[in-house]
């Protein structure tokens, strides 16, 4: 991916531990490596194609004066967030914050952080068994795009299904989003399950009837194997409530374990019925 860079942008700024730092502020060193792409502005010679550095140092120097935080993780943190938020042609960015005159009592050149932050893609599934079920979904779909670091990109058609494992119980109506985010897979799953809570969903039976589920199936090509957020969903290739949906809004999508798109794993469950 093309890059912009911006190298050492001195600011003058009040983060700092000690108090001192905080009343008497001290010089900080900035710089910005920007992933976009710059092909169209590079054809067209178009300044709105791209993201203007002169305008970016401004924004920078302003949101990095605006608040006094304890650590320069924090401040680079919350620039990272700023500027993926404010520039929407940037996709991912490294933020580097030097401190030249961190009170440290020792001869160091200086001391830094560096992060690299940026949007990824998240499919979630969707569903509701209780309740008014379509508002259901509808209202997680809302809550979800009231966070400020994730949005609901692609909305799929929802179906009715008959309950699969726990029998026992009323028809779902599931559906399928793509969500873009900045936050982590752990973040994000945290997310969701306080949107489930908001929705007042009850965990009573495993699989049993719920008023909202919200599922991570993927998040861009990752496979992990942590006990809180297995990637991709581990079973959702052999659940057609799962794939039908999905593959309304993703069909060519790769599941980078088994390596077959959406569209032919939901061939192989319905085929194998
Ligand atoms: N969710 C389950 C278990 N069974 N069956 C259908 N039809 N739809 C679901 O969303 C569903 C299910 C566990 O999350
Ligand atoms: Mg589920
Ligand atoms: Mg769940």
């Amino acid at each position: 991916m093309d890059r912009i860079y911006v190298k050492d942008l001195q600011v003058y700024g009040f983060h700092g531990v000690n108090q001192q730092e905080k009343d008497m502020g001290q010089r900080f060193i900035i710089s910005l490596e920007l992933f976009l792409d710059l092909q169209e502005a590079g054809e067209t010679d178009d300044l709105t194609k791209t993201v203007n550095y002169a305008q970016l140092c401004f924004d920078v120097e302003d949101q990095f004066k605006k608040e006094k935080y304890d650590l320069i993780e924090k401040a680079a943190e919350k620039l990272a967030e700023f500027i993926l938020l404010k520039y929407d042609l940037v996709n991912r960015i490294k933020v580097q914050i030097k401190k030249p005159w961190a009170p440290i009592g020792k001869p160091v050149d200086y001391a830094a952080v560096e992060i690299d932050r940026g949007w990824h893609t998240a499919y979630v599934a969707i569903g509701s068994n209780m309740g008014r079920r379509e508002q259901n979904l509808n209202s997680a779909i809302e809550l979800i795009n009231e966070s400020i670091s994730s949005k609901v990109t692609k909305v799929s058609n929802f179906y009715e299904t008959e309950p699969v494992g726990y029998l026992d119980q009323d028809k779902f109506l599931n559906g399928a989003l793509e969500v873009k985010t900045l936050l982590s897979p752990n973040k994000l799953m945290k997310l969701l399950l306080g949107k489930e809570k908001e929705l007042k969903r009850e965990r009573i039976i495993k699989w049993g009837p719920r008023t909202i589920d919200l599922d991570v199936l993927f998040y861009d090509n990752l496979i992990t194997c942590e006990e809180e957020i297995i990637l991709p969903h581990p079973r959702m290739h052999e659940r057609e409530f799962v794939l039908r949906p999905l593959a309304d809004i993703a069909p060519y999508l790769i599941h980078p374990i088994l390596n077959k798109r959406v569209i032919e794993l939901l061939n192989l469950v319905s085929e194998s019925k």
